[in-house]
């Protein structure tokens, strides 16, 4: 297949779904179009932005893929800040580098020691992409108007130990957040190169947005897996849809949707850079006695190692930033 042909498959099966689970539209069955209804939509907010194809993409499967959404230049410089950052040429500042597990007791450096710099919502490149009027323009299409950046990552997944170190477990990222509702929430997610599934590209369970928050903890896995990789039970045998995604391409996604990333088989570092964004309505709620204890726990636990006392919800509420529109209780 050409590199064109096999672009088109990708983009047909983002938006029509892998079992071509949408009818065809009336102009290609000759029939007279009529207003669709969107009174049941519960995922997507009404806008003139997503066709009524792509919103009903979204409400029946928890994502939606728009292909070259971030242009090459901005993806380059934001590759560059993390290796100066890395690399120590430009101050790390409040941002988090995070080592890679198959790493840490290796002669690694620089960029190809960390697997992860977050909280990057602040810094002059990474801010660029998180404050993007596209993605924002998406992005409002899920959350409404009033936007505030809350989780802020650029993943530098490195290739695999031989041990399956390099996969990302299951997971639903409301495990994470102490924020409400989950329909007011949605990841940005854009590959930095082409992602498939040689150098582990997102995996996801179509649907499961509709569910319910589940139990997560860390893998019973032979290989230790990094710093808060809980996974999500019961779903190791079920069937998975890789999201194979060409440079600049952003898939957004609902926080209940069961995601992860397969091993990278290559030699190279395969780079995205992500945001959670929620709408500014959403609420705080205390997680003791629920399933997220774990997670509250562990990410006290890390802030309390740097000299910081914080509380789970005093942690996200100083991680976030407005981005658009008012800020109102979040
Ligand atoms: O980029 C990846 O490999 C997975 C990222 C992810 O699922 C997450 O950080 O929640």
């Amino acid at each position: 297949m050409t590199m064109a042909a096999e672009r088109l498959k990708i983009i047909f099966h983002h938006l029509h779904g892998k079992h071509g689970m949408f009818a065809p539209r009336p102009s290609e069955t000759g029939a007279i179009a009529e207003q669709p209804s969107t009174e049941n939509f519960k995922y997507t907010t009404d806008n003139s932005l997503l066709s009524y194809n792509q919103r009903t993409f979204y409400e029946e499967n928890g994502y939606l893929v728009i292909p070259r959404l971030v242009e090459d230049e901005l993806i380059e410089e934001c590759r560059q800040r993390f290796v100066d950052i890395c690399e120590g040429h430009v101050p790390q500042g409040h941002m988090t580098l995070m080592k890679d597990i198959s790493l840490i007791k290796t002669n690694a450096t620089g960029q190809y020691l960390y697997y992860k710099v977050q909280d990057i919502v602040w810094d002059d490149v990474f801010s660029k992409y998180i404050l993007h009027p596209k993605v924002l323009d998406y992005v409002e299409c899920f959350t409404g108007p009033n936007i505030k950046a809350m989780h802020t990552m650029l993943i530098n997944k490195p290739p695999d130990s031989g041990k399956l170190t390099s996969k990302h477990p299951l997971h639903q990222d409301l495990h994470y957040f102490p924020f409400r509702p989950p329909e007011c929430i949605v990841a940005a997610w854009t590959a930095m190169e082409r992602v498939n599934e040689d150098n582990g590209c997102l995996v996801v369970i179509p649907g499961t947005h509709k569910g319910e928050l589940l139990t997560h903890d860390y893998p019973k896995w032979d290989h230790k897996v990094n710093k808060a990789f809980h996974r999500v039970e019961g779903f190791a045998d079920h069937p998975l849809v890789a999201l194979p995604m060409e440079k600049g391409d952003t898939v957004f996604f609902h926080p209940l949707l069961i995601h992860g990333s397969g091993i990278n088989k290559t030699k190279g570092f395969r780079k995205a850079i992500s945001c959670h964004y929620a709408a500014s309505e959403c609420y705080y709620i205390d997680v003791e006695g629920t399933t997220q204890e774990n997670i509250a726990r562990e990410v006290q636990e890390m802030t309390s190692r740097k000299g910081i006392e914080l509380d789970f919800q005093t942690v996200w509420k100083i991680r976030g930033r407005m981005v658009r529109g008012k800020e109102l209780t979040l």
